[in-house]
């Protein structure tokens, strides 16, 4: 499967350019510094007198000052403070020119994070026009796009390398994070802030399209799920809707409004199942269902005792929520 570009030396828009130069700055004042010190230590070393085992210690040069040395000593040091400060303004300008990406009819989006996956809430427009999907971001190619973090139990931290620095999401905070992809494609995410046990399995993705194709991938989230036509699907939503299903996900234009788990409405649009942790495929599907505790061990999502019948239903239901 592939899983979207993730290097933070591979800047795919604006906030990325700005880290990877800053990172390239460091690189070449760094190397140089350090091949710097190594000569002076090999130079020191050639210099230095030979000493015989046995001969007595050479005691001349103590209490003797020795202007040399401390001409290079204050030099280095000097040099040192220099160069820091290099770094300090290089890691200023940058912060300035991140904030200065230019916010002018940017896409609206509100991430929170939880143990362990993302909802992703689009509050463009009006409050009729909110729509919620969870672990994938879609963006239009070259606007501006607006974050507001949260988080609803511990600290994470939403990473996207190739598009923009991290951000934290605290609880009971809210942070805001702004980046711009200037070319389509598909970019991975990772939260990089240790939040639990399946930290790991807490990837999503962004997805960034050309504008066009971002509004039809808009217009089509904006529906509810639609009506199966087929009847073991029938009874998938039905059962969807007896089992426990309902109580945690939500399918919009159902009965199920469940508030604690990701939005379901157009699953099968998605990639990947479980926050990056398997390909959206029917198998796949069937066994998180049948124990997600096995895929992704301590998950808040517990195994329901389906039949088998009853779980090719379901499977079949959530296959026609594209
Ligand atoms: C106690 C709440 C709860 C119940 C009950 C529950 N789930 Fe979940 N479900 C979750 C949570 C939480 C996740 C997200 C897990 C993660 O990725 O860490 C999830 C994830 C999923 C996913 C993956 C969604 C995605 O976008 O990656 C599917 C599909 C799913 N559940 C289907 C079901 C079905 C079908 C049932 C009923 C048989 C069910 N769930 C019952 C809480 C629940
Ligand atoms: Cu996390």
């Amino acid at each position: 499967m592939n899983w979207g570009l993730h290097d933070a030396l591979q800047a795919m828009g604006p906030q990325a350019g700005h880290i990877v130069d800053l990172w390239r700055i460091f690189l070449v004042l760094c190397t140089l510094v350090f091949a710097a010190i190594l000569a002076a230590l090999l130079l020191a070393l050639k210099r230095a007198p030979r000493v015989r085992t046995g001969a007595p210690p050479d005691l001349s040069t103590v209490n003797v000052p020795e202007p040399g040395p401390r001409r290079s000593v204050v030099t280095a040091v000097t040099a040192s403070i220099l160069l820091l400060l290099v770094l300090l303004a290089a890691s200023v300008f940058t912060d300035r020119a991140l904030a200065r990406l230019p916010l002018q009819d940017a896409v609206n989006i509100e991430v929170v994070a939880h143990q362990w996956w993302w909802t992703v809430r689009y509050v463009n427009g009006p409050v009729t026009e909110t729509f919620e999907t969870a672990n994938e971001i879609h963006v239009p190619v070259g606007r501006p796009v607006v974050i507001k973090l949260s988080s609803e139990d511990v600290i994470h931290s939403l990473w996207v390398p190739s598009l923009a620095g991290k951000r934290d999401l605290v609880p009971g905070r809210t942070a805001t994070m702004a980046f711009q992809a200037d070319q389509p494609g598909l970019y991975r995410g990772q939260c990089a802030e240790f939040c639990g046990y399946q930290h790991a399995f807490m990837a999503f993705e962004v997805h960034a399209q050309p504008q066009a194709e971002y509004d039809a991938w808009r217009q089509q989230q904006l529906a509810p799920a639609a009506e199966p036509a087929d009847m073991n699907a029938q009874r998938g939503k039905q059962l969807f809707q007896s089992v426990s299903c309902a109580l945690c996900h939500s399918i919009q234009g159902t009965l199920a409004q469940g508030r604690h788990a990701p939005d379901l409405t157009h699953l099968a649009g998605r990639r990947t199942l479980a926050a990056g942790t398997l390909p959206n495929t029917p198998a796949s599907l069937a066994s998180w269902i049948a124990d997600p505790q096995k895929l992704k061990p301590g998950v808040n999502m517990p195994a329901t005792p389906l039949s088998g019948e009853d779980l090719g239903a379901i499977v079949a239901y959530l296959g026609t929520l594209k």
